[in-house]
């Protein structure tokens, strides 16, 4: 038996098309989810033997021996598709010509084992690429610390369904995790506790590491000038005092806009971040700012008044947002001034529609980014993956160039009533329909039923990862298919 794949792949264009090619006649889909652009499968299964099975590159490949990602990548694919074996001994025919994170899970979603243990994958030609170029998930590890071990775990979930950004909403109001080399009080002073609920350094770049290792982009946000309050116990002049008629009321509203200091530290700061961690975006934030404080605040007034602004509170903001690069939309809403190359992120379903900001954002000519349809912290009793899985992205009045300013979407954790305990069952299986949407042909997967038992079958898959990652259920475990 051989196995070829072949693939291109380039970044951040990101356009990947692989085939798993069994060499032996060909059809009967299973369980692949997301589901592959096209898939043709036979009922004509061939034994693997863990033994004799190794995955290498082929000589077409540009990436060879060395490359750490596959090769880590390879070892860890191993041992999910044979859990009981620790690696492939002897050399066999199983020939690979070019092998991605992606294509790699696939392979493993095609490999069973049946009642005696051996081990089987169906004769299966897939050609694969994903529709939207940027699928990630939202963790907000401030208003809960998340540990972490709970952040890698969430990683390996995500590789499982082809998600691709790790959008680290790291910071806010209740707390300051991140430990800062320039700013060290910001954590010590502003975090849940100044050594044990912290990421250092180190965690950061294990984090980045192990995102990278699984075809994962880690994009950070420091959300502000709002959501800042935690900033203000490391950081004193940060924030706005607000006034309550003409004495200050001891309490702090959003990041001080008028004082240069504030934006020499914000350089520092942002210096720092562009620095640790390597992607090329950086989320600002820039929602939810309340103006009230800024409008108390006698200083901010006559700030106002010589730089033109009038009374209008949305010109501070735009003042204070220029030069960024990814905001949620609160910033497109509040002024015209951005920066073309600045993504715009959506977030507010109701009352305003998602539909008409995708519409007017496209047609100011931005990349905009969805997550207003997914957020998957919000619960309710039932099916309600049906939800994230009938979205369509694109069903709004524009021209073909407007759609194409879609660049991806985001599945957002918001973190008030989670934490390490709950994250897992609330994020899986429900962050994979919205996955399937943002890899899969629209046409192919428009009947949700049809959706349902292979998402069954991934679940247990998932469940089989949980209960082999938590090793406390001391069920053995087996790769069946039902
Ligand atoms: N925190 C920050 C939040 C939210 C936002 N920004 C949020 C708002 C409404 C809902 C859920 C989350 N918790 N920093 C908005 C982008 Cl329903």
């Amino acid at each position: 038996m051989s196995v070829v794949t072949s693939g291109r792949y380039t970044f951040p264009n990101y356009n990947l098309v692989f085939f798993i090619f069994l060499q032996l006649g060909l059809h009967s889909v299973e369980g692949v989810w997301p589901l592959p652009q096209s898939i043709t499968s036979s009922p004509e299964r061939y034994p693997l033997n863990p033994q004799a099975f190794y995955f290498t590159y082929g000589s077409q490949s540009a990436a060879q021996e060395g490359c750490s990602v596959l090769d880590e990548a390879f070892k860890r694919y191993f041992s999910l598709i044979f859990p009981d074996y620790s690696s492939g001994r002897f050399y066999s025919e199983v020939k690979f010509l070019q092998w991605k994170n992606e294509s790699l899970e696939t392979f493993s979603q095609l490999v069973y084992q049946e009642d005696f243990g051996s081990y089987y994958v169906n004769k299966t030609e897939i050609e694969d690429f994903p529709r939207f170029q940027f699928r990630g998930i939202l963790l907000d590890t401030s208003r809960h610390y998340l540990p972490v071990q709970a952040i890698l775990k969430t990683l390996d979930a995500m590789a499982f369904s082809k998600f691709n950004v790790f959008h680290w909403h790291i910071v806010d109001d209740p707390s300051f995790p991140y430990q800062s080399r320039t700013f060290p009080d910001l954590s010590a002073k502003g975090a849940f506790h100044p050594m044990t609920h912290i990421y250092t350094q180190l965690d950061v770049r294990r984090v980045i590491s192990y995102a990278r290792m699984r075809g994962i982009r880690v994009l950070p946000e420091f959300d502000s000038p709002g959501h800042t309050q935690s900033w203000g116990k490391g950081q004193s002049d940060l924030l706005t005092p607000c006034y309550s008629g003409s004495t200050p009321s001891g309490t702090f509203g959003p990041v001080n806009p008028i004082l240069p200091s504030t934006y020499k530290f914000m350089a520092t700061l942002f210096k720092e971040v562009s620095s640790v961690f390597p992607d090329s975006y950086i989320h600002l934030g820039g929602d939810e700012v309340n103006f009230s404080c800024w409008k108390s605040n006698p200083d901010v007034r006559a700030f106002m008044l010589k730089m033109g602004f009038g009374a209008d509170f949305t010109k501070l903001e735009a003042y204070y947002m220029e030069k960024t690069s990814i905001v949620w939309q609160d910033v497109f809403d509040y002024h015209e001034r951005i920066p073309k190359d600045t993504v715009l992120h959506i977030w507010k379903g109701v009352p305003a529609s998602y539909e008409a900001e995708l519409r007017a954002i496209t047609k100011a000519g931005y990349r905009v980014l969805l997550a207003a349809p997914w957020y998957i912290n919000h619960i309710s009793y039932g099916q309600d993956w049906r939800n994230y899985y009938t979205v369509q992205p694109l069903n709004f009045s524009g021209t073909e160039e407007q759609k194409k300013l879609v660049i991806g979407g985001e599945v957002c954790m918001w973190g008030e009533y989670v934490d390490a305990t709950n994250l897992t069952p609330r994020l899986w299986p429900r962050a994979s329909a919205a996955a399937e949407r943002l890899w899969s042909d629209e046409k192919q997967t428009s009947d949700v039923d049809k959706a349902f038992p292979r998402l069954k079958d991934f679940r247990c898959e998932l469940l089989r990862y949980f209960s082999f990652s938590d090793n406390a259920h001391g069920i053995p475990i087996t790769h069946h298919r039902t």
